[in-house]
C-alpha cells in the first residue's frame, strides 16, 4: 500500500467489539483516525451501505474501504512499517498471522459467536442451550491453548520480543471472559499475568476509553 500518515483514515467501531484491536493498532502506529460509531445491534443504513457484511471493524483510507480483521490490521501496519506491528522479521509476521487467523475464526467466529449469536448456528430455539454450553467449552479450549502457547514463549508479548497486533486481540478475548463470567486467574495464570502487564500500555488505555464495559473480573497480577 502507498498510504501515508497524512491520508484520511476512518475506523468504524462498536464499543466492546473486535474493533478494539485495530483501534489499539492505530494508537500504536501514531495514526490519527476519525472514529465512527457503528453500534452492533443498531447499525445505520449508511454503515450497511459501507459494509454490506454489517460487521465492524471497517477501515477507510481515503476511498479504500477495508473489512476483515487481518486485512484491516495489515493496512494499518503498512502505513507505519517502522512500528513493526507484524513483527520484526518474516517468521514473526507468519506467527502474527497464525494468531490472527486462529483468533478470528476458531475463537471469534466459532466459539464466542455460538454463545452470543446462536441464531446463526440453528433455527431451532430448543437447541440454543446445548450449542451455548458447547460454545463456552470451546471458549475455554481457546483460553487453554493461549495459556499453553504463552507459557512456551518467554516474552512479555505473544510474538517475538515486541508488541504486535496479536497482543490486543489476545487482550480483547481475555476481556470477553468477563461477559461469560469465566474466572481467568486461577485457570490461566500465564495468560493473566501477560494481560496484566499490558493493561497499562498507552495504546490499550486510549482504546479502552472508547470501549466502556470491556473489563477484567479481577485485576490480573503482573
Ligand atoms: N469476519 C469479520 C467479523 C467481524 C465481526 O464479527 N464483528 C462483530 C463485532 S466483534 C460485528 O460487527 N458483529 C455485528 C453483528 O453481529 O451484528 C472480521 O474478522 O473482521
Amino acid at each position: 500500500m502507498t498510504s501515508t500518515k497524512k491520508q484520511a483514515v476512518k475506523l468504524s467501531y462498536s464499543p466492546q467489539a473486535c474493533s478494539f484491536v485495530p483501534h489499539v493498532a492505530l494508537c500504536e502506529a501514531g495514526i490519527e483516525a476519525e472514529l465512527i460509531l457503528a453500534q452492533v445491534g443498531n447499525m445505520s443504513k449508511e454503515f450497511e451501505a459501507l459494509n454490506p457484511k454489517c460487521r465492524v471493524p471497517v477501515l477507510a483510507i481515503e476511498e479504500e474501504v477495508i473489512t476483515e480483521m487481518s486485512a484491516v490490521l495489515t493496512a494499518i501496519a503498512s502505513i507505519t512499517p517502522e512500528a513493526h506491528l507484524f513483527g520484526q522479521n518474516t517468521m514473526e509476521t507468519v506467527r502474527v498471522y497464525e494468531w490472527l487467523n486462529y483468533l478470528s475464526t476458531t475463537a471469534h467466529a466459532q466459539s464466542f459467536a455460538s454463545v452470543w449469536r446462536t441464531e446463526r448456528f440453528t433455527g431451532d430455539d430448543e437447541a440454543y442451550p446445548s450449542i451455548q454450553t458447547r460454545g463456552v467449552e470451546n471458549v475455554k479450549d481457546v483460553y487453554a491453548l493461549v495459556e499453553g502457547k504463552l507459557s512456551e514463549h518467554e516474552s512479555d508479548y505473544a510474538v517475538g520480543s515486541s508488541f504486535t497486533v496479536a497482543d490486543p486481540f489476545l487482550i480483547l478475548i481475555y476481556f470477553w471472559a468477563a461477559k461469560l463470567n469465566i474466572m481467568m486467574e486461577a485457570s490461566y495464570p500465564r495468560y493473566s499475568s501477560y494481560v496484566g502487564r499490558l493493561l497499562s500500555r498507552p495504546s490499550i488505555v486510549e482504546a479502552l476509553k472508547f470501549n466502556v464495559g470491556l473489563r477484567v473480573l479481577s485485576a490480573p497480577r503482573k
